[in-house]
C-alpha cells in the first residue's frame, strides 16, 4: 500500500504496523478422490471437511485461507499457483486412492514454481506411510493423526521462524531420515473452534450434486425412502467425532487415533448442525465420522434436539451392528423420529472364527438384530463386508457370502456389499499380509493405482470358487435391488424373483436366466447394468456400500 508522502507521521506509523500485522495467506488444496480422466468422480455430498477442520484456528487469528478443492475447482490449478504466490504455506491432505496420485502431482506443480514454499500434508494416508512424501520431495513436513492443533501450530512456527521440531505430532526429515517429533495427544472439540463455513462454497457442491452429466458417480449414498422424487438432493457433509475406541486388525484407526474417541455433545452438536442447516438449506445430512453411534447419551440428546426442531432434514451416519444391537429400543425411536434415513454398518465377518481375528468381535447373530431394529422402523441399512483377509480360512469366506446374501434377502433395497480385503499401512492386517508375501506398492503413483479397480483373480488371490460365488452374488443382488434397467417391468419382476431365490437358498449354480438376460440385452445392443459391477476398472469403485472400512 502507497502511503501519500505528506500523510501525518502517526497515520504513517500506524499503517505500517497495520501492514506488518497483516498475516500471510494458507493455501489449502482437497485433491480428486478418483480420476476424472476415467469419467469417474465422487459424490459432491462430500465436501473438504479435513481442510475445514484444519483451518478452523488460523482463521479465527486472522490469517487469510484459500482452498481450493478440486472437486468443485475446475480451473484449481490456476487458483493454487495465483494463491501460492507470496503465501505463507502449501498444504493439502488424502486417503488411500487416486487422491494420492492427483495430491502428489499437483504438489510436483506447487514445488517446481514454488521451491521455497512450505508444503504440509497431513491426513489418513500420510499419517500412515509419511516417508514416502519426503523421498519423493514434496513435503517439509507431515502432520501425523488429529491435526487443528498440529496445523496452528505449524503456522505460527513458520510464521515467527522457529523450526518444525519443536512442533509436536510431525514426521520431518532430518539427516536423511524420517524424524518424528514429539507424541500429540488427542484433543476435545471444546478446544477446536466451529467450522469456518464461510469458506464453504456450498452452492457449487449442490450444483454439481445435481448435475447428470455423464460421469459415473461413486459413494453417492442412496436417497431417503421417503423423500419425494422431484426434491433436488442438497446434500451437505458433516464432522462431529474423532477417531474410534474399537482394536480392528485391518482399519489403519487403532494406529492413527491411539483408540481415543472425541466428540461433539449430543445438544451441542444439534445446535451447531440446526444452525448450519439454517444457514445453507440442506436437506440430507452425512456424518463423516469413524464411528458417529458411540455413545447412547450422546445420540438420544442429539435425536431429542433435532426432534425439537421439527426433524427438518433427514441424516445417516456411521453405526456399529453391536451399537445398534445394544442400543435401547426407545434410543432407536428417537434415532427413527429424528429423521435418521441410513446407518452405514461395518458387519466384516460371517464366521466368528474371522470376527474374533479381527478383533472386532461381532457376536454373529446382532448381525440380524441390528438390521431388523433398523428396517423396522423404516431405516435402510448399509451394510458392508470384507473377505480374503489375511490367513481366512475358504470356509470363512463362503460363511460370509452366505450371510450377506441372507441379509440382503431379508431386508430389501439395503446394501449388503462385500469387498475384497486391502492391505492398509498402519494396521495389524498389513503388518501380517507382509509376512505372508504380500509386495506392498513402493512409490505414491502405485498406493495411488492399489485400489479395487484391478478386481482380478491375481490382484485379490481368493481362492476360485470363492471368487466365482463372490462375483456371482454381486450380480445376483443387483438383479434382486431391480438396478437393471432393461427389459419389461414383467421380466425384471421375474428376475428379481428368481435374484431372491437365490439369496435366500444360497445358490447361485447355473445361473441360465442372467445368461439368456445378458443375451437379450445383446441383441437389443444394450449393455445390462451388471456386467458393470462385474469388472469395473475405474478408480475409486465401491458399488453401492456405504461402508468404507469405517465401523
Ligand atoms: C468419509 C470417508 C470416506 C469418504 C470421503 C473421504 C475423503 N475425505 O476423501 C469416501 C466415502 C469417498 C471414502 C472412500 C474410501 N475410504 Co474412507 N473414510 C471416510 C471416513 C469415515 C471419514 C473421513 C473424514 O472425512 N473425516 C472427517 C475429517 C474432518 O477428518 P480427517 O480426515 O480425519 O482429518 C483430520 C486429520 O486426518 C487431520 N488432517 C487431515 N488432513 C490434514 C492436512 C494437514 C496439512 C494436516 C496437518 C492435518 C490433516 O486433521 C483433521 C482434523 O483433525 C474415514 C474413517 C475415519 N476414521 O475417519 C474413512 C477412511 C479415511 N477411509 C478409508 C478407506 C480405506 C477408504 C476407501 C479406500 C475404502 C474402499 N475400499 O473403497 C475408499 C477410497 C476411495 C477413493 N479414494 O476413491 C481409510 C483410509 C486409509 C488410509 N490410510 O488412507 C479410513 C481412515 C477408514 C479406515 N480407518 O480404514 N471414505
Ligand atoms: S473398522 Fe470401524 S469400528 Fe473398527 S476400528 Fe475402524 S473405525 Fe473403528
Amino acid at each position: 500500500m502507497a502511503l501519500e508522502p505528506g500523510a501525518p507521521t502517526s497515520i504513517r506509523t500506524l499503517l505500517a504496523s497495520m501492514i506488518q500485522r497483516q498475516k500471510r495467506r494458507l493455501v489449502l488444496f482437497l485433491p480428486h478422490r478418483a480420476d476424472p480422466a476415467q469419467g469417474v468422480r465422487v459424490s459432491a455430498d462430500l465436501t473438504p471437511l479435513e481442510l475445514l477442520q484444519i483451518a478452523a484456528i488460523p482463521d479465527r487469528e486472522g490469517y487469510e485461507i484459500v482452498l481450493i478443492d478440486a472437486m468443485i475447482h475446475d480451473d484449481y490449478e490456476k487458483r493454487i499457483l495465483e494463491a501460492c504466490e507470496g503465501a505463507l504455506l502449501f498444504a493439502s491432505s488424502c486417503i488411500l486412492g487416486y487422491q494420492i496420485t492427483h495430491g502428489a502431482e499437483v504438489a510436483r506443480m506447487v514445488r517446481a514454481r514454488f521451491p521455497k514454499l512450505p508444503i504440509i500434508w497431513g491426513g489418513w494416508f500420510p499419517s500412515v506411510m509419511p516417508e514416502l512424501y519426503f523421498k519423493e520431495n514434496i513435503a517439509d513436513a507431515v502432520g501425523l493423526g488429529q491435526g487443528e492443533i498440529t496445523f496452528w501450530e505449524v503456522v505460527q512456527a513458520l510464521e515467527s521462524g522457529v523450526d518444525l521440531a519443536t512442533v509436536a505430532g510431525l514426521a520431518l526429515w532430518r539427516d536423511g531420515r524420517l524424524h518424528m517429533t514429539a507424541h500429540r495427544a488427542v484433543v476435545g472439540f471444546d478446544q477446536i473452534p466451529d467450522v469456518p463455513w464461510h469458506l464453504l462454497e456450498f452452492e457449487r457442491y449442490v450444483e454439481r450434486q445435481n448435475e447428470t452429466g455423464r460421469m459415473k458417480v461413486r459413494h453417492r449414498y442412496p436417497d431417503p425412502w421417503d423423500m419425494p422424487a422431484d426434491m433436488p438432493v442438497r446434500g451437505f457433509s458433516y464432522y462431529s467425532s474423532y477417531g474410534c475406541p474399537e482394536p480392528c486388525t485391518f482399519c489403519c484407526s487403532p494406529m492413527v487415533t491411539d483408540r481415543r474417541w472425541k466428540a461433539i455433545p449430543g445438544k451441542q452438536l444439534a445446535e451447531r448442525v440446526l444452525a448450519a442447516q439454517d444457514r445453507f438449506k440442506f436437506n440430507v445430512l452425512r456424518f463423516q465420522d469413524a464411528n458417529f453411534g458411540v455413545a447412547e447419551k450422546r445420540s438420544n440428546e442429539f435425536c431429542t434436539e433435532l426432534i425439537k426442531a421439527g426433524s427438518p432434514f433427514w441424516w445417516n451416519a456411521t453405526y456399529e451392528i453391536e451399537t445398534i444391537a445394544r442400543y435401547k429400543e426407545a434410543s432407536m425411536d428417537l434415532v427413527a423420529a429424528s429423521k435418521m434415513h441410513m446407518a452405514a454398518l461395518g458387519a466384516e465377518a460371517g464366521s466368528k472364527d474371522q470376527q474374533d481375528r479381527i478383533k472386532k468381535q461381532i457376536a454373529i447373530p446382532d448381525i440380524e438384530i441390528a438390521l431388523t431394529k433398523l428396517f423396522s422402523r423404516g431405516i435402510q441399512s448399509g451394510c458392508s463386508w470384507i473377505i480374503g483377509y489375511p490367513g481366512e480360512s475358504r470356509e470363512s469366506m463362503l460363511e460370509t457370502i452366505r450371510l450377506a446374501a441372507a441379509m440382503k434377502y431379508a431386508f430389501p433395497r439395503s446394501a449388503s456389499d462385500i469387498f475384497p480385503f486391502r492391505p492398509i499401512p498402519g494396521t495389524e492386517d498389513y503388518d501380517l499380509s507382509l509376512k505372508l508375501g504380500y509386495h506392498p506398492p513402493q512409490t505414491l503413483e502405485q498406493w495411488g493405482a492399489c485400489l479395487e479397480y484391478k478386481l482380478t483373480i491375481d490382484d485379490i488371490r481368493l481362492p476360485m470358487d470363492v471368487f466365482q460365488l463372490w462375483k456371482r452374488y454381486g450380480v445376483t443382488s443387483t438383479f434382486y435391488d431391480g438396478l437393471a434397467n432393461e427389459g419389461s417391468g414383467a421380466l425384471r419382476g421375474m428376475m428379481k424373483e428368481i435374484a431372491g431365490w437365490r439369496l435366500k437358498n444360497a445358490n447361485y449354480s447355473f445361473p441360465f436366466e442372467q445368461k439368456l438376460f445378458h443375451l437379450y440385452t445383446k441383441s437389443r445392443g444394450k449393455k445390462a447394468a451388471p456386467r458393470n459391477i462385474e469388472i469395473d476398472r475405474t478408480s475409486g469403485v465401491t458399488p453401492h456400500a456405504p461402508g468404507v472400512g469405517a465401523n
